[in-house]
Parts: C-alpha cells; sequence; structure tokens
C-alpha cells in the first residue's frame, strides 16, 4: 500500500454569502480578482460554496497542472448552470456539455472538421487574408477619425467563422451581419451575468430583464441558425463537405451504434448547438484578444514600432504577410502571447466537475465538487513571472533571442478540455495584426484617454470600449493606381 501523508480537507471560507454576494451581487471586484485576493489569505489551494454547490479555487500553476493534465479525464465534467442551460438546450454543444461519450464524438469532429477544410489547407489563410484586405480598406477610408475599433475587427472574424461554419460570408452593412452582431452582444451581456461561476440563486439576483433578454437574443439566434441548417439540408451532397455543418449531418447520417452510441442520439439539436458553439467562441475570443493588442499597443507605442520595424524588415512593402511569415515575426507571436497572458480572455476558463471521488494534493475532492481554475493568478504569480503586471513581450523570449513557452502560460487550458479553436485563434491573430500593422500605425484620439486596461469580467474578460485612430503608413493608394 502507499503510505502518503494523510488526506486533509481544505481550507474552506467561513462566510461563503459574504463571497456569494460579493459575486453575484455587483461588488465591484470582478470574480478573478476577488480569488486572487483570496488566495494570498488560504493559500493557492481554498474551498468556498457556491449557493449549495461546493466549489474548489486553484490559483497556482502546480495544482492546475494535476487537475487539467494528470487527473483531466477525473475533472473533465461541466456544472449545470441556470443561463448556459438556455444557451446550449441543456448541455447539446461542446463547451457547456458534461463529460459523456457523446461529448467525446462531438469534440473530435470539431477537431478534424476544422482541420481538414481549414488549419491544414491554405484555404483558410485565403479567407483570413480576404477579411484581413476588407479590414484595411475599411480603416484606409476613415484615416484619422476616432472610431470603436471593435466594430470592424467583429466583422472581420465573423467572416471568418461564417465561412468556416456555414460557407457564407456577409458584406458590410449586411442586415444579418447586424442582428448577429446584436444578438451576440445581448448574449454575452446577459449569459451567466457576471460570472460563470456565479450560480446563487437566480430568480432573485437573476434581474427579469435580463433574462427576457437573453432569451430573445437566443431565440433570434436559434431562428438564424435553423435556416442555415434548412438551407444545408436542402442541398446537402454526401461527396462534398462544404464547411462545419456539412461535417456534422455527414456524421449524423454515419452509424452510430458502431461508435458505442444509440441510433437516435445525435440530434438536430447537437448539430445546431455545436455549430453555435464554434461561431460564438470562434467571434468572441478572437475579437476580444485583437481589442486588447491595440488598446496595450495604444499604451506602449515602442512595442508597436518595434513590431513595424519587424515587419518592415522581413516583409516590407511589396507583399502581404502570409502563414509562412509566422517564424519571420518572433517579436509580434511574443507579443500577442503577452495579450493572452496579462488578459487572458477566459481568466477562470470554464468550471470544471469531479466525476469521481479523488484528491487534489493531499486533499480530498468528492464526487460533483465544482473547480474553477484562476488562470489569471497563475498568469500573475509572481513566482511564475517577473514583474506580472507589467506589459513586456520580450518575456517570451530566452537569452538566445529565441521564442519560448513559459510552462504556466495555459491561455487556451489544457487537457481533454483544451480549447478546440487553438490554432485557428492563433492564425487569425497573426494574420490579422500583421496585416494591420503592416498597413497602419495605431494611435490615441488627441484629447480622449488612453483607453481602460482594467477589463469586464463577462463570460469573456473584456475591453471597456474605447476609441483609436489609425494612420497610413504607406500610400498604398498611389501605389495600387500606378
Ligand atoms: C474552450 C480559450 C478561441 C472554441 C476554451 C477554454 C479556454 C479557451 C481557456 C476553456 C478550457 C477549460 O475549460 O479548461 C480561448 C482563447 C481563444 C479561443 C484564449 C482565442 C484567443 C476559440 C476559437 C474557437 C474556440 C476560435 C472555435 C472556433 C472553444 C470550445 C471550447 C473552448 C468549443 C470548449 C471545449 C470543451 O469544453 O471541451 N477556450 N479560446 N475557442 N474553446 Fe476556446
Ligand atoms: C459567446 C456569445 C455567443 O452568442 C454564444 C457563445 C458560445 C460559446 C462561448 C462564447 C459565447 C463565449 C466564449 C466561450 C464560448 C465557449 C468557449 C469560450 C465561453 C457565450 C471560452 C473562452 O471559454
Amino acid at each position: 500500500s502507499v503510505v502518503g501523508p494523510s488526506p486533509t480537507t481544505l481550507p474552506c471560507l467561513p462566510s461563503f454569502p459574504i463571497v456569494g454576494s460579493l459575486l453575484s451581487l455587483g461588488g465591484t471586484t470582478p470574480p478573478h480578482l476577488l480569488f486572487t485576493r483570496l488566495g494570498c489569505k488560504y493559500g493557492g489551494l481554498f474551498g468556498l460554496y457556491l449557493g449549495p454547490h461546493y466549489t474548489v479555487v486553484i490559483n497556482n500553476f502546480k495544482h492546475a497542472k494535476e487537475i487539467l493534465l494528470r487527473k483531466g479525464k477525473v475533472f473533465a465534467g461541466r456544472p449545470h448552470m441556470v443561463t448556459t442551460a438556455l444557451l446550449s438546450r441543456d448541455g447539446k454543444d461542446i463547451a457547456f456539455a458534461d463529460y459523456s461519450p457523446l461529448w467525446k464524438f462531438h469534440r473530435k469532429l470539431v477537431h478534424s472538421a476544422f482541420t481538414m477544410f481549414g488549419e491544414g489547407t491554405s484555404k483558410l489563410e485565403t479567407i483570413v487574408c480576404q477579411e484581413a484586405s476588407s479590414l484595411c480598406s475599411f480603416l484606409m477610408d476613415n484615416l484619422e477619425t476616432p472610431l470603436d475599433p471593435g466594430l470592424g475587427l467583429s466583422q472581420a472574424v465573423t467572416n471568418v467563422v461564417c465561412a468556416l461554419v456555414f460557407n457564407s460570408k456577409y458584406q458590410p452593412g449586411d442586415s444579418e451581419l447586424q442582428s448577429v452582431m446584436d444578438y451576440t452582444s445581448g448574449i454575452v451581456e446577459t449569459i451567466a451575468r457576471g460570472s460563470l461561476v456565479d450560480i446563487f440563486p437566480w430568480l432573485k439576483v437573476f434581474p427579469n430583464k435580463d433574462l427576457k433578454k437573453l432569451n430573445k437574443c437566443i431565440q433570434v439566434r436559434d431562428e438564424l441558425l435553423t435556416q442555415k441548417l434548412e438551407e444545408h439540408k436542402a442541398t446537402y451532397c454526401m461527396s462534398e463537405t462544404r464547411d462545419l455543418m456539412d461535417a456534422l449531418l455527414t456524421a449524423q447520417r454515419g452509424p452510430m451504434e458502431s461508435r458505442g452510441l444509440e441510433e437516435t442520439s445525435f440530434s438536430d439539436d447537437h448539430v445546431l448547438m455545436i455549430a453555435a458553439d464554434a461561431f460564438g467562441a470562434g467571434v468572441e475570443t478572437t475579437a476580444t484578444t485583437l481589442k486588447w493588442m491595440i488598446a496595450f499597443l495604444l499604451h506602449h507605442p515602442e512595442v508597436q514600432k518595434k513590431i513595424q520595424q519587424e515587419i518592415d524588415e522581413q516583409i516590407g512593402w511589396n507583399r502581404h504577410p502570409g502563414l509562412s511569415d509566422r517564424r519571420l515575426l518572433p517579436y509580434l507571436e511574443c507579443t500577442l502571447n503577452e495579450v493572452l497572458r496579462i488578459r487572458p480572455v477566459a481568466p477562470l476558463l470554464i468550471p470544471h466537475v469531479a466525476l469521481e471521488n479523488t484528491s487534489i494534493g493531499e486533499h480530498v475532492i468528492p464526487k460533483g465538487t465544482r473547480v474553477v481554475v484562476n488562470m489569471w493568478s497563475i498568469h500573475h504569480d509572481p513566482r511564475e513571472w517577473e514583474d506580472p503586471d507589467s506589459f513586456i513581450p520580450e518575456r517570451f523570449l530566452d537569452s538566445k533571442g529565441q521564442r519560448f513557452s513559459p510552462p504556466a502560460f495555459i491561455p487556451f487550458g489544457a487537457g481533454p478540455r483544451v480549447c478546440i479553436g487553438e490554432s485557428l485563434a492563433k492564425l487569425e491573430l497573426f494574420l490579422f495584426t500583421s496585416w494591420l500593422l503592416q498597413h497602419f500605425s495605431f494611435f490615441c484620439p488627441p484629447g480622449a484617454p488612453l483607453p481602460n486596461l482594467e477589463g469586464r469580467y463577462g463570460v469573456v474578460l473584456q475591453p471597456q470600449s474605447y476609441r483609436v485612430c489609425v494612420r497610413s503608413r504607406h500610400d498604398w493608394r498611389t501605389k495600387n493606381k500606378e
């Protein structure tokens, strides 16, 4: 038998109602910061009750690694939450679905679909470059005018995901695109309002007005999705997979029993919700990271200059950046990493659940325990990072000027629940930022304040809206006319 320290229970916060109300009732401290602060007092690992739910918060990298990787399968469950159940028709998607063979099958399916008609070929590169080019034209028409960068960025990223998921594209000003952007911001504002871990007695803390709004937005989204599904079914052809939706339809028609799944288990609801997940995650995360990137560049013009210098030296003016230039622009890649470190899109990941009685370190963890990994605290841990609160892209370079990835850098999570859009996101971030910084310099509109870097915590950590001006670095127009 194994002799080791006898198992102990975790330090647990005594007065959870106070914490609970801080989380849910508009306390001004967002939960990732509150948990980080509580970590200083209670240690890297502590328990608390959120409503009736025993929840363990992990603030340090060592234990995060244990539950995400070493015991990844044991902790691969997801909790039932009121708003996310509404969003995903009771977990018929991937992100909010509890662990099951069907979930595993769906994850693999989306993964391989993305690889097949996206990452694996140059098609995705072409799609992203087209959108980057449209975005640059839009900015060319709006030089030196203060504008909200979110609009152009969201539209560009939406079109990339639209191509992948629905094989379609919106023209600027399309009313359907406007309605997609409206319902998305409506969902982001109301889903798990305040925090994904916030599961306090809902009807009391969740204003009815918000619930109504969420339902309305979901309804608009579902009508749109259903229409896409019908269109796809009508034009479906087994031999040609045009997009993710086709790949899902093909799998739905394939033999289920041979996979150990029931014949009827892959419903139209699943197809819709998986497409909705890919679409929602694909747009919101990438657009948010790009907004953070520009906000930090406004604060750090020296970083912007250095990236532009790298682009000028390695690529110049006569051609556009492509995927094969990634290794030529290490400083840009380091800056993107630094943005993902200092402002992780999902600072608390999505809560995990222990699927059986288990342990973390020497502590006993009963089946059903919710586990929140505080990536924010891991990305700001002074034991892992020098001067963690400062924006220093060079920290991702080693002494020889080569890129390296510190172990405590986990912006996409890790293990069985790791993000399935990681390579897609990295590809988009690289192409969009390299195109933008080849063409333009970003600066703060005269008289306007620098963007607030604090962030609004919601289902994703977003910057507060800000305005930016762009200046062309080169007379592209004249050049094209020549
Ligand atoms: C899950 C980060 C882009 C699809 C996650 C998780 C994180 C994350 C931290 C949660 C991991 C966990 O709970 O342990 C990011 C970041 C992105 C990004 C930082 C961009 C900068 C994308 C894109 C897509 C996507 C582009 C798809 C098109 C998903 C899905 C899940 C997920 C479906 C749920 C996986 C599961 O529960 O099994 N992502 N993501 N993400 N992401 Fe991403
Ligand atoms: C974004 C708004 C959409 O309308 C619905 C949606 C679906 C999937 C969610 C995404 C939203 C937010 C970011 C999430 C993603 C699944 C994985 C991703 C939570 C709510 C992250 C970063 O974990």
